[in-house]
């Protein structure tokens, strides 16, 4: 089973119609990893795959997806746009485990407290919300810490069927994908005195990410914790490596 695949394939068509898109460095060995799972009889291989591209206004547009049979699909997406635009992340985390299906889909905001901000970048996007939040049950709690990286359109759910994710999660990442690319299109660069403020959330948000990411466990459990921190701080939240290089 590759649930998530459509979701990718559709995801990578569609940046590339609507953006000048080019690929972006993935570090080596970190294209592809697979570890082997289970016991001898019941051998399951789990392959990690990432992707890279990058754009005018866009810094990083990256995934992660992982495939390890029925019980385990997981694909993280997310868009890094560059340090001098206001754009929100794009973020997906669409986990599929034993228990059931974990559906993540937000544009998490720079700047979750400022009225003007949400205005233009979480309002336009509550009627699509509401829209899919029918068919997507709240998943519940979540840590308090991680509330101010979530925008109030935060579309946050367990779901149990197959059926379920393949047809209103899927509408609702193209809904949420093609809403952010409108934002991209319209955007302006931010003016100068704004920046170190961009910067500054921009780091928030990466370093919350890259210490807290709950796939940090998994990921040590199959490939080890080196390989693991690596592909967290050298590609998954790469901006500190990025800013250190330079490269930014
Ligand atoms: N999460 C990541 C990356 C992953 C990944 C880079 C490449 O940030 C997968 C893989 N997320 C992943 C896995 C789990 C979760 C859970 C494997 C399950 C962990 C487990 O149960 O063992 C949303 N994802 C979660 C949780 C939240 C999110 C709130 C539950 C964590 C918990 O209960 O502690 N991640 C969070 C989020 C975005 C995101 C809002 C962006 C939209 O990417």
């Amino acid at each position: 089973m590759t649930l998530y695949q459509p979701f990718l394939d559709w995801a990578i068509a569609t940046l590339k119609d609507a953006l000048d898109l080019s690929s972006y460095p993935i570090p080596d060995g970190f294209e592809s990893k697979v570890a082997t799972t289970g016991s001898k009889k019941k051998a399951q291989e789990v392959r990690t795959t990432s992707y890279g591209y990058q754009a005018p206004k866009l810094r990083q547009i990256r995934a992660a997806h992982v495939q390890g049979g029925d019980a385990l699909q997981v694909l993280n997406f997310v868009i890094f746009p560059s340090l001098d635009y206001d754009l929100p992340f794009f973020g997906a985390d669409l986990v599929t485990l034993p228990g059931g299906h974990l559906i993540a889909i937000d544009m998490q905001p720079l700047f979750r407290d400022d009225a003007a901000y949400q205005k233009k970048y979480a309002e336009p996007l509550l009627e699509t919300f509401k829209h899919h939040q029918q068919y997507l049950p709240w998943g519940g709690d979540f840590p308090a810490e991680a509330q101010p990286f979530f925008s109030p359109a935060f579309l946050w759910s367990r779901l149990q069927e197959n059926e379920v994710v393949s047809t209103r999660v899927f509408d609702a990442f193209k809904d949420y994908l093609q809403a952010y690319l409108g934002f991209v299109k319209d955007v302006k660069p931010a003016p100068a005195e704004e920046l170190p403020a961009i910067k500054d959330a921009q780091l928030k948000y990466l370093r919350y990410r890259a210490e807290k990411d709950p796939a940090r466990g998994m990921f040590q459990r199959f490939y080890g914790p080196e390989w693991t921190e690596e592909y967290i701080h050298g590609f998954l939240f790469d901006l500190e490596r990025k800013l250190a290089e330079d490269a930014v």
